[in-house]
C-alpha cells in the first residue's frame, strides 16, 4: 500500500488497493498507522536534515551545524517542510488519543487558589473586568478543576443467571482506582496528570483487575490517573549563539537589535526555528558556555538578532551578568524538560480500553461551581468490525450553555473510532443526572452505553457550624446562582419557607442547597435501573439487522446487576473475548445503614422499553428532588412527599431519602413490584431486587 499527499487540500491517503483491516478501521488508529511510509518526491531530501543522535551518556545530542548549512536547510525547508507538516497533521488528528486536564483556567487561576480542592463556600466569587473584556475572578475563587477520561467500546456483562451478554458500553481510562471500590471516577490534576511508573507495561497490562483476587493492586501493575499518559516529546536543538545583555548588533550601521534588554536577559538563537513556548522549562548545556548552563523557564520567543529570523531565538533570565557572547559553540544545546501536557500512549489506552466497557458507564460527581473535563476516547468495538459506530457523552437534563458539547450528534460532534474529544462542562446545579451515548440511542442505550452522574451542593462545602439559612441567601448575591421566586418564575430552589437554623455538621452531605437541612444524609448511593433484551444484546453481536419495535427487556438491573448479583459485594469478572477475565458492572446495590442514619437514594431510570417501580418494604421512601430539582413551591414550602413505591420512566431521575431512625435493626428490601420483573430471563427468580442492610 502506498500513500501520497494529492490536491489542493494534501490529504493523506491510501493510494492502492485497501486491504481488509484497513476497510474495517477507515478512519481509525490502523488507518493511520498503515499510512505512515510517505513517498512524495520532495520527502526524499535529506541532506539537511537533523537526525539527533546518542552520545555515550545515553543523552540526545543535536549535531552542530554552521550558519550557512543552517541558512540552506531554512531554504529547502521553505518548500517541503509545510508540506510535510499538513500531511502529519491530517494524520496525527486521526489518531489523536490527547486527554485535557489544565491545572489553571480563566475561571480557576492557580494562582488565586488550589484547583486540587474545594474551598469552603463563603459567598459567591468575587468577580472584576479583566483585560480582555470580561470578569475575571479576583478572589474567593469557588470550585475546583475535575477531570476524568472514558473508553467508548464494547463489553461483556454478566447477567444475574449467569449468562454472558455483549454489550456496547463505556469504560475507565482513569481514576480506575475509585471506580473499582464504587466510586465516582473524577480525578482532580494532580490525580489524573500523574505519569505511570511502575513496571514494564505487558499485552494487557497495566490492567484493571484482570485475573487479580484483590480488586486493586496499587500502586504497581495499576494505572490510577489518565491512562496512556505519556511525557511530552523531547525537544533538543542545537545553538548557534548565546549573548547577555542588550550586546547584541544589528543593522547598518549597527544598532542594538534589542536595545531594552537588561543586563540578565539572555538572547539565545538556535540553527532552527524554537520549538519552545514561553514559560517552557528548558536546559542550557555545553562545554563552551559554563556561565549560561542552567535550567531556566523561556521568556520571549520571537526576538531581534543579527543571524536568522526573529523566530529562531528566544530569551531567558540569567543569575549572573557580564558573560560574553558564545558563536558557533560546538556542543551549546537547548533541550526541553520533561512535561505533561496531555499526549498519551495509545498502545496502552487500546490494552486498557478494547472490550473493558461497564454497565453501568463509569460514575462521575462534580461540585457545584467545578469545571470538568471529560475526555471520550472510543476504542473501537473489536467484536463487531463491521462498525464504524461512533460514540458521543450527553449529558442527559443538564444545564448546559450550548448545544456544542451536549453530544446530540444533530447539534454537536461525535467522537470516530481511534479518537478522543475532550467534553467541557461548567456545575451550576446540584442534583442528580445521568449520561449516555446519544449516537442510535435505542440501540446504545439498550445495548449499555448508560451511567450515572451527579452534581453536589455548595451547601456541602459550608464552614462547619455555618448556619445553612445565612449560606444558601449568600448564593443570592450571585447573578448565576441567585434563585428569588419573586422575580424568576423558573426558580426552583428559593429560600426555605421557615428558618430552622440549621448548621452544618462535620460529616454527611445534602442533595441541594435546601437552606434548611432537610436533605442532608449520611451515606449516598447511586440507583440506576436499566433493562437489557438478551435477545436484541444477541443479535448485536452476531451482525443481525436489529428492530427497536421488538426490544422486550428480560434481564431487570440495578447499577447493572440483576439479583443476587446486586447484593454481591465487589466487582463482577466476566471473561473476554480474548479468554482473559476483566472487571465488569463495579457497582453493587447494597444500602447499608446504621441505626439512626439516612441514606441518600440518587435513583435513575435508564430503561429503554418500560416504566419501572421500585417500591420500599419496611422503610419509607422520602422524595425530595425530582429530575434534579429540589421539591419546594415558590413559596420555600418543602413539597417532599413520603411513600413506598416511585415509578420512573426511562430518562427521569428521583432524589428520595431512607431514614432507619427506629426502625429495627435488619434485612430490607429494594424490589420491584410489578412481578414479572423479579425474573432473569428464563430464570423465575432476581430481578430488580436488592437489599437494605440496618445494623
Ligand atoms: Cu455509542
Amino acid at each position: 500500500m502506498a500513500s501520497e499527499c494529492v490536491g489542493r487540500r494534501f490529504v493523506c491517503r491510501s493510494t492502492v488497493g485497501m486491504d481488509p483491516l484497513l476497510k474495517f478501521f477507515r478512519g481509525g488508529l490502523l488507518h493511520a498507522q498503515r499510512v505512515s511510509p510517505i513517498r512524495h518526491s520532495n520527502f526524499t531530501t535529506t541532506s539537511n536534515v537533523l537526525l539527533p543522535a546518542v552520545n555515550t551518556n545515553g543523552a540526545l545530542v543535536a549535531p552542530v551545524v554552521s550558519k550557512e548549512a543552517a541558512k540552506a536547510m531554512k531554504r529547502s525547508s521553505q518548500v517541503w517542510l509545510p508540506i510535510l507538516l499538513m500531511c502529519l497533521a491530517a494524520v496525527a488528528n486521526a489518531q489523536s488519543f490527547r486527554v485535557q486536564c489544565p491545572t489553571t483556567t480563566i475561571t480557576h487561576p492557580s494562582a488565586l487558589h488550589d484547583n486540587n480542592s474545594e474551598p469552603a463556600y463563603s459567598g459567591p466569587t468575587t468577580l472584576q473586568l479583566g483585560t480582555s473584556g470580561y470578569m475575571v475572578p479576583k478572589a474567593n475563587v469557588n470550585g475546583a478543576i475535575k477531570c476524568q477520561q472514558i473508553s467508548g467500546g464494547d463489553g461483556y456483562s454478566t447477567m444475574g443467571d449467569g449468562t454472558q451478554t455483549y454489550m456496547f458500553s463505556f469504560g475507565p481510562l482513569s481514576g480506575l482506582s475509585k471506580i473499582a471500590n464504587g466510586q465516582p471516577g473524577t480525578d482532580t490534576p494532580t490525580e489524573f496528570n500523574t505519569v505511570y511508573t511502575g513496571t514494564t507495561l505487558q499485552p494487557g497490562d497495566p490492567a484493571t483487575t484482570v485475573n487479580s483476587a484483590v480488586p486493586v493492586a496499587m500502586p504497581i501493575s495499576f494505572y490510577d490517573g489518565a491512562v496512556g499518559l505519556v511525557n511530552d516529546v523531547p525537544y533538543l536543538a542545537t545553538i548557534y549563539s548565546i549573548s547577555e545583555g542588550a550586546t547584541l548588533q544589528c543593522g547598518t550601521p549597527p544598532v542594538a537589535c534589542n536595545p531594552g534588554f537588561s543586563a540578565k536577559t539572555v538572547t539565545v538563537v538556535l540553527n532552527t526555528a524554537v520549538m519552545f513556548k514561553a514559560g517552557d522549562q528548558i536546559k542550557i548545556s555545553g562545554q563552551d558556555t559554563t556561565g549560561y548552563n542552567g535550567t531556566f523557564t523561556v521568556g520571549t520567543v520571537g526576538v531581534h538578532n543579527p543571524y536568522f529570523s526573529d523566530n529562531f531565538a528566544f530569551t531567558y533570565t540569567n543569575t549572573t551578568t557580564g558573560l560574553a557572547e558564545v558563536v558557533e559553540s560546538t556542543s551549546a544545546t537547548a533541550a526541553s524538560t520533561p512535561g505533561v501536557d496531555g499526549h498519551v500512549d495509545p498502545r496502552q489506552i487500546m490494552d486498557i480500553g478494547v472490550m473493558n466497557g461497564n454497565i453501568p458507564a463509569p460514575l462521575m460527581a462534580i461540585d457545584e461551581d467545578d469545571e470538568f473535563f471529560l475526555t471520550l476516547t472510543n476504542v473501537g468495538m473489536i467484536m463487531r468490525p463491521d462498525l464504524f459506530e461512533q460514540h458521543t457523552v450527553h449529558f442527559h437534563g443538564y444545564p448546559n450553555a450550548s448545544s456544542f458539547y451536549d453530544g446530540v450528534p444533530d447539534a454537536s460532534v461525535a467522537i470516530n473510532i481511534g479518537a478522543s474529544f475532550t467534553y467541557y462542562y461548567l456545575a451550576p446545579d446540584a442534583g442528580t443526572y445521568f449520561w449516555h451515548c446519544h449516537i442510535t440511542p435505542p440501540e446504545h442505550l439498550q445495548m449499555g452505553m448508560v451511567g450515572q452522574m451527579y452534581v453536589r451542593p455548595r451547601q456541602n462545602r459550608v464552614a462547619v457550624g455555618g448556619n445553612l439559612y445565612t449560606a444558601r441567601a449568600l448564593q443570592d448575591t450571585d447573578l448565576r446562582t441567585a434563585c428569588v421566586s419573586a422575580s424568576d418564575i423558573l426558580c426552583s430552589n428559593p429560600l426555605p419557607a421557615l428558618n430552622t437554623g440549621a448548621t452544618r455538621p462535620s460529616t454527611g452531605g445534602y442533595a441541594y442547597n435546601d437552606g434548611d437541612g432537610s436533605t442532608y444524609y449520611d451515606v449516598e448511593y447511586p440507583l440506576q435501573i436499566h433493562g437489557f433484551d438478551p435477545n436484541f444484546h444477541f443479535v448485536g453481536m452476531t451482525f443481525n439487522p436489529e428492530g427497536f419495535a421488538d426490544m422486550k427487556d428480560k434481564y431487570f438491573l440495578l447499577n447493572g446487576r440483576s439479583y443476587p448479583d446486586t447484593v454481591m459485594p465487589g466487582p463482577l469478572e466476566t471473561q473476554s473475548a480474548d479468554g482473559v477475565n476483566h472487571f465488569s458492572q463495579p457497582l453493587p446495590s447494597i444500602i447499608t445503614l446504621h441505626p439512626g442514619q439516612k441514606a441518600l437514594l440518587r435513583i435513575s431510570d435508564l430503561d429503554v422499553t418500560e416504566y419501572q417501580t421500585l417500591a420500599s418494604l419496611g422503610i419509607p421512601m422520602k422524595v425530595i428532588g425530582y429530575n434534579a430539582k429540589l421539591l419546594r413551591d415558590q413559596a420555600g414550602n418543602n413539597l417532599y412527599y413520603t411513600t413506598n413505591s416511585i415509578t420512573l420512566a426511562g430518562g427521569e431521575s428521583l432524589d428520595v431519602i431512607l431514614d432507619s431512625t427506629g426502625i429495627p435493626t435488619g434485612t430490607y428490601y429494594l424490589y420491584t413490584p410489578n412481578l414479572d420483573h423479579l425474573s432473569n430471563d428464563a430464570e423465575n427468580f432476581g430481578g430488580l431486587m436488592t437489599e437494605v442492610h440496618v445494623n
